[in-house]
């Protein structure tokens, strides 16, 4: 039986990540618009597209009782706003289903192959969460929740290898077996070597530098050069408290928020809600709705739940 208080610690890390990494994201030019727009009116740190797109699995989840792509697009779509900073891509297909457009019809028109940016792994934390007891399930609701926008096989594969990690965590777990099965479900070698390297590090305890780490495993939008890094992350720092181990990710640069996310789900999946500090959860938007959310996905109930006006 998988405890709500590590459910909820998965969504609260997620949005933790999210907010606190968004302030370092990006370039000069990033960070200078977050300074403007990073706060609500209350103060509140707001958080960006990786919280929200998670937010609007959640609701689509518990209005079809699965994943149905026609409905999560128009949900994704419905809650777009330039002001989450969305990935570019993403931003303009978003744009195009509010118009009108079916998902379908444009989810290669960007890119031939579609995206390979993280934002479908960046979401894939609450698939890992929905789908835990029922893994079979799992690769066909990923699939549905990423190709929306992100129909590049590397793009499918980040969100997968975040949502078995996530699941995989819920329980009690060994790092060398979490390795291996990540291993054994990855298609993509450059997966496959990220991983081999990000096993290696923990189990010899060997310390990577800053420069180690990019140069590795990756800080970038690309799923390929994010999502190892959160898993590294999260499981190198899982007896730290949730700010230690973001430290050196936003330190690190690059794509912040969404490593930062997707270590803070997994990180949250394996310590709890219990184990974030209240105080600082309480500085982020809408937190209180967000866990409310999350309790109804645990238990199921399929109640319309609006978000509050903030
Ligand atoms: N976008 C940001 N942060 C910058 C804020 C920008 C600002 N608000 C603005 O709009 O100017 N953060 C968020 O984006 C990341 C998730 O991105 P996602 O959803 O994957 O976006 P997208 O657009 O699909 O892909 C990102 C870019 O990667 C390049 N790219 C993707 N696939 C490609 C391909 N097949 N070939 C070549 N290039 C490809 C493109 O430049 C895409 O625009 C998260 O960090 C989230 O926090
Ligand atoms: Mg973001
Ligand atoms: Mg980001």
């Amino acid at each position: 039986m998988i405890s709500l208080d590590r459910y909820l610690g998965c969504i609260s890390g997620l949005t933790y990540g999210d907010a606190y990494g968004a302030a370092y994201e990006g370039g000069l030019f990033e960070k200078l618009i977050w300074k403007i727009i990073g706060r609500t009116k209350k103060g509140k740190l707001r958080y960006t597209d990786d919280t929200q797109m998670s937010i609007d699995i959640a609701q689509s989840y518990l209005s079809k009782n699965e994943i149905d792509s026609d409905c999560l697009a128009e949900q994704f779509a419905k809650s777009y706003q330039y002001s989450r900073g969305y990935g570019p891509s993403a931003a303009w297909l978003l744009k195009q289903i509010k118009k009108g457009s079916h998902w379908k019809n444009i989810n290669k028109v960007k890119f031939s192959s579609g995206s390979w940016g993280n934002g479908a792994a960046m979401r894939a934390p609450v698939i890992g969460l929905i789908y835990a007891q029922r893994p079979h399930e799992m690769n066909q609701a990923i699939f549905k929740s990423s190709v929306i926008t992100h129909a590049h096989p590397l793009a499918i594969e980040g969100a997968k290898i975040i949502a078995l990690t996530v699941s995989s965590v819920l329980c009690e777990f060994s790092t060398e077996h979490l390795f291996e099965k990540l291993i054994l479900n990855s298609n993509h070698s450059i997966y496959r070597k990220k991983l081999e390297t990000a096993k290696n590090w923990i189990l010899h305890s060997v310390k990577p530098s800053q420069n180690e780490i990019k140069l590795h495993l990756g800080n970038q939008i690309q799923a390929s050069e994010s999502v190892i890094s959160a898993v590294y992350f999260a499981i190198q720092f899982k007896n730290h408290r949730l700010d230690q181990m973001l430290h050196p990710i936003f330190k690190l640069g690059g794509d912040t928020d969404t490593i930062g996310s997707m270590a803070g789900s997994i990180w949250g999946a394996i310590n709890g809600l219990n184990k974030i500090r209240r105080i600082e959860l309480d500085r982020i938007e809408k937190i209180d709705w967000i866990l409310n959310l999350g309790e109804k996905l645990y238990f199921n109930k399929q109640e319309p739940l609006n978000p509050p006006i903030e």
